[in-house]
């Protein structure tokens, strides 16, 4: 890491935030021999080990390795050929790699970013922890200078382009002037719990169940990764163990599967918001990721679109920093292509999946279900969609 005394103050590129966007677009730029310093504000070991996403698209999966970042990966991640809708306790499977040719991985978003800081702080890469981006000035004139804190002392850093991939709360997405948003909020969220024991079968599940939501994953062969849907305005104080695992057991329930407990290691209720900005650029700022959108997690997408986005940011600052500036102006637009499609997806699960407490309209649902996970055409669109790979 580098330290206080050498903190460079002028790169080329300031990447705020040290997530999968921030980080995979550090390694991206530094393969095009492009300088950038990433400053995150949270510390080392938070950033690794912070519980969140799980599934990743293939597409993903190929752009880690490309990178160098796939040995790790390559050895623990559970290849995902297929995954179960369960439907009021009836059991349909979709076969992911038959109907789109290309499985899913499961491996947790804090494995990614292990795999990625490692190769960054290897590659001698400024990546500065304990570092919060406090704003940014200057983004319409051709040196724009992020200000930001580390060890209590305000420090500046200068650069030709700044890229906010902070995530929903960072600084990076306030600091694009007149950005309108298109914004959803749901009534509900997701409690994730992390738990010592070994998964129960081998197949991400999405259970819809007149209770809720119920879902099952995994992290190892050790530990199995649960979702349940609560209200919005619940706290981690609403739900006891014992509450916990009733619920799960009523909403997973089906023939021929049962759930292993085990202790909960890890719970936390993440609200559920879906999220757009109509602008990823203003002058020499530029978003990416979570800092750009929000995609409720019932279609496994937030941290594939990440990826997404600097797969099509990188070429285009290269461009941009060599004059060329085509790509970058392409920028927005290439990418809200493919966030309301993942959009689209997204909130279609989620309206479908989550129960509503109104027995005419959940009924509704579970039949719309069922002609989905039944007929030919539904069940491509639900793999094709879920892997990402559109024809
Ligand atoms: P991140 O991961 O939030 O990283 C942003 C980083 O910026 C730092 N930061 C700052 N740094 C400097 N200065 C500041 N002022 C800063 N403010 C913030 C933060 O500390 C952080 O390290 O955003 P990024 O890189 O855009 O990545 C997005 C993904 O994290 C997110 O979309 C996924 O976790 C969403 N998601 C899922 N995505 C998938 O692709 N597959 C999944 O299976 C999946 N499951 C999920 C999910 C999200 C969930 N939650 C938490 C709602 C399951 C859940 C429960
Ligand atoms: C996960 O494994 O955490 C996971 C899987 C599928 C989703 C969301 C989260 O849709």
């Amino acid at each position: 890491m580098t330290g206080p005394s050498d903190v460079p103050a002028r790169t080329q590129v300031a990447v705020l935030g040290a997530g999968p966007a921030g980080l995979v677009l550090a390694a991206l730029l530094a393969r095009a021999g492009v300088d950038c310093v990433v400053l995150e504000s949270r510390s080392r070991s938070y950033v690794e080990s912070r519980v969140r996403a799980g599934a990743l698209e293939p597409g993903t999966v190929a752009l880690l390795r490309e990178l160098g970042a796939g040995e790790r990966l390559d050895a623990a991640a559970m290849v995902s050929h297929q995954f179960e809708l369960r439907i009021d306790g009836a059991r349909y499977v979709m076969p992911v790699t038959e109907l789109s040719g290309q499985p899913m991985y499961v491996y947790g978003q804090q494995e990614v970013v292990k795999d990625l800081v490692a190769l960054r702080l290897s590659a001698g890469g400024p990546l500065l922890f304990g570092a919060e981006a406090l704003g940014v000035d200057g983004i319409d004139g051709p040196t724009p200078t992020v200000r930001y804190r580390q060890d209590g002392v305000e420090r500046t850093l200068t650069a030709d382009v700044v890229v906010g991939a902070d995530g929903f709360h960072g600084v990076g997405r306030r600091s694009v002037p007149g950005a309108r948003t298109a914004t959803r909020e749901y009534p509900v969220a997701w409690l994730g719990l992390l738990v010592d024991a070994p998964p129960s079968g081998d197949d991400v599940v999405y259970a819809f169940s007149r209770a809720g939501l119920g879902m099952h994953s995994m992290r190892s062969p050790s530990l199995t990764r649960l979702y349940l849907q609560v209200p919005a305005t619940d706290t981690l104080d609403a739900w006891s163990d014992d509450r916990i695992w009733a619920q799960l057991h009523t909403r997973l329930a089906a023939d021929g599967w049962s759930l292993t407990e085990g202790p909960i290691l890890e719970r936390a209720i993440a609200p559920l918001r879906a999220y757009v900005s109509d602008t990823m650029r203003a002058g020499r700022l530029f978003l990416a990721g979570d800092a750009a959108h929000i995609v409720p997690p019932t279609g496994a997408k937030g941290l594939n679109l990440a990826v997404r986005d600097v797969k099509v940011l990188a070429p285009a600052l290269v461009a941009l920093l060599r004059g060329d500036p085509a790509l970058a102006d392409a920028y927005t637009a290439t990418c809200l292509e493919h966030v309301w499609w993942a959009m689209s997806f997204s909130c279609g699960m989620a309206r479908l999946l989550h129960a509503s407490g109104d027995p005419f309209e959940d009924s509704l649902r579970a039949a719309e279900l069922r002609g989905l996970a039944t007929r030919e055409p539904g069940r491509r669109m639900l793999a094709e969609d879920y892997c990402g790979v559109r024809p």
